[in-house]
C-alpha cells in the first residue's frame, strides 16, 4: 500500500475539488451565524492550511482570531497532533524526503524529527499521559498502527494485521485507542486495548467509516462517512450502539475534533467553496464557519489544555 502516493492523491483531489467549487460559483451562505458556539471562550485550534503555498501548520484561536503560522518548510507539513499539556504539537513531514513524524513546541520552535524509516509514518496521536506518541506506518510492508515513546524510542506495532489499519486515536483515559481498518472489506472504526489486544469493530456500514474521536467522557466516538450519500459527521456510542448524524449538509464534512469541555466540535467542510475549519455544538446545532481563506484549511486539533491556559 503506498501511503505517501494516497496522500498525494488525497491533496490533488483535495486541490481539485477546490478548483472545481470556485469554479461553480458562489459559495454557499453558512448554515449558521447565530446562535452558535461561543468559540471565543474555548482556546486553540491547530490546523493544516495551504494559505501560504503549501501545507503549513497553523494556530488561531476558536474564534478565528490569533492567527499564527508554526511551520515554515517547503515541505508538506500537515496533521497536527497535541500533547495533553498543551506545550507541544506533533504533526507529519516529507522536509527529509518522506513522511515523518516530528514534534515542535507548541510556538513552532524546536522542530525535530521523531521516526526515521524509508517508509511513510502519519497520523501522529499523542497519550492522554503525554508519554507515548500512536501513528500509522507501512513500514512492515502494510498500514498498521504503532507507538513510540515521545521522544521516538521503545517502538511497537500495535495492529500487525494485513488490512489498512488507520487514523490511531486514544480514548480520554488513555487505556484504548480507536482507529479505522478495511479489515472487514470497507474501512470501519474500531476499538483495541492500548496494548493492541481485543480489537474490536465498533460500526458495520457498506460506507466507509473514518477518523474517529473519542469524546471527552470517553463514552462516544465522533467520525465522517459518506453513508447518507456524501461526507457527514457521525457519532456513535463506543460499543457500537447509539449512532446519530451531527451534520446534514449536502457539502463534505469530515475530520471531526471534540473541544476540551467536550460540548463543541470542530470539523472541515467544503459548505463555503472551498475547505474551511467550522465548529458546532456536540449536538450539531449551531455550526460556524471559523477560518475564511481560499485556500484550503483543514484537519483541526483542539488544544486540550485550552480550558487551563484561557
Ligand atoms: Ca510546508
Ligand atoms: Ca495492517
Ligand atoms: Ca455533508
Ligand atoms: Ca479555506
Amino acid at each position: 500500500m503506498k501511503v505517501s502516493k494516497a496522500l498525494h492523491a488525497s491533496l490533488a483531489a483535495t486541490a481539485l475539488a477546490i478548483a472545481v467549487a470556485c469554479h461553480n460559483g458562489e459559495p454557499t451562505t453558512p448554515t449558521a451565524t447565530t446562535g452558535g458556539p461561543r468559540a471565543s471562550s474555548v482556546g486553540r485550534i491547530a490546523f493544516t492550511s495551504f494559505r501560504d503555498g503549501n501545507a503549513e501548520i497553523y494556530v488561531m484561536n476558536a474564534d478565528g482570531s490569533g492567527l499564527t503560522r508554526l511551520t515554515d518548510n517547503p515541505a508538506e507539513d500537515f496533521r497536527p497532533a497535541w500533547s495533553p499539556d498543551g506545550s507541544r504539537i506533533a504533526f507529519v513531514s516529507d522536509r527529509d524526503g518522506n513522511f515523518e513524524v516530528y514534534v515542535m513546541n507548541a510556538d513552532g520552535s524546536k522542530q525535530s524529527r521523531l521516526t526515521d524509516n524509508p517508509d511513510s509514518d502519519l497520523a501522529p496521536a499523542w497519550s492522554p499521559d503525554g508519554s507515548r506518541i500512536a501513528f500509522t506506518s507501512v513500514r512492515d510492508g502494510n498500514i498498521d498502527i504503532y507507538v513510540m515513546n515521545a521522544d521516538g524510542s521503545d517502538l511497537a506495532n500495535l495492529t500487525e494485521h494485513p488490512a489498512s489499519d488507520q487514523e490511531p486515536a486514544w480514548s480520554p483515559d488513555g487505556s484504548r485507542i480507536a482507529f479505522r481498518s478495511d479489515r472487514d472489506r470497507n474501512f470501519e472504526i474500531y476499538v483495541m486495548n492500548a496494548d493492541g489486544s481485543a480489537q474490536t469493530r465498533v460500526t458495520d456500514d457498506p460506507a466507509d467509516d473514518l477518523a474517529p474521536a473519542w469524546s471527552r467522557d470517553g463514552s462516544r466516538i465522533a467520525f465522517y462517512s459518506d453513508r447518507d450519500g456524501n461526507a457527514e459527521i457521525y457519532v456513535v456510542n463506543a460499543d457500537g450502539s447509539g449512532r446519530i448524524g451531527l451534520t446534514t449538509d449536502p457539502a463534505e464534512d469530515w475530520a471531526p475534533a471534540w473541544s476540551p469541555d467536550g460540548g463543541r466540535i470542530a470539523f472541515t467542510a467544503g459548505r463555503d467553496g472551498n475547505w474551511e475549519i467550522y465548529l458546532m455544538n456536540a449536538d450539531g446545532s449551531g455550526p460556524v464557519r471559523v477560518t475564511d481563506d481560499p485556500a484550503a484549511d483543514e484537519f483541526p486539533a483542539w488544544d486540550p489544555a485550552s480550558d487551563e491556559q484561557w
